[in-house]
């Protein structure tokens, strides 16, 4: 990222802020016809310098859309991620864009498609939240809060060999 994307990034994410905190609250977000649902992220260590993030997007249109990338100001990098089973290994591997079928649902979930962050600049802490944007094809841009909750329980996504990155 550039450094005049970067003053735009920040500048975009003031404003959407302001935008949004009337309805913060709800914890959802709407853009065109999507609705993304709890965008969480998994606690991590305060030394880690990945994390990631899942929700779940709603499309009520009648053509599918696109999730083309996401960016964040706590992360050096941003990308598109699936889990991937390669000669009986899971691994994460990076995206190109995830698809959100017409009238129909996906879900970022540990152990499958998610958002990840490398080069954190601040690990967010338990109960904390912190911006992300998400880019789609015909949504347009929608800015969420994701809130750092939680390992509820051991996924398979701790577990994972980050060798290819
Ligand atoms: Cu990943």
């Amino acid at each position: 990222m550039t450094l005049k994307n970067a003053f735009i990034c920040a500048t975009m994410l003031l404003a959407t802020q302001f935008t949004f905190s009337g309805i913060a609250s709800a914890h959802e977000y709407k853009g065109g016809n999507l609705n993304i649902d709890h965008p969480w992220s998994k606690e991590v260590p305060p030394t880690s310098q990945v994390a990631a993030a899942f929700f779940t997007i709603d499309n009520h249109g009648k053509e599918a859309d696109t999730l083309l990338s996401a960016s964040s100001p706590i992360a050096g990098k941003t990308e598109l991620h699936a889990h991937v089973n390669e000669n009986g290994m899971m691994k994460m591997r990076e995206v190109q864009e995830i698809t959100i079928p017409a009238e129909g649902q996906q879900n970022l979930k540990p152990g499958g498609l998610h958002i990840m962050f490398f080069d954190l600049k601040k690990t967010p802490a338990l109960g904390e939240s912190f911006p992300l944007t998400l880019n789609f094809q015909h949504a347009g841009t929608v800015e969420v809060e994701v809130k750092v909750e939680k390992a509820t329980y051991q996924s398979d996504a701790m577990k994972m060999d980050h060798s290819g990155h």
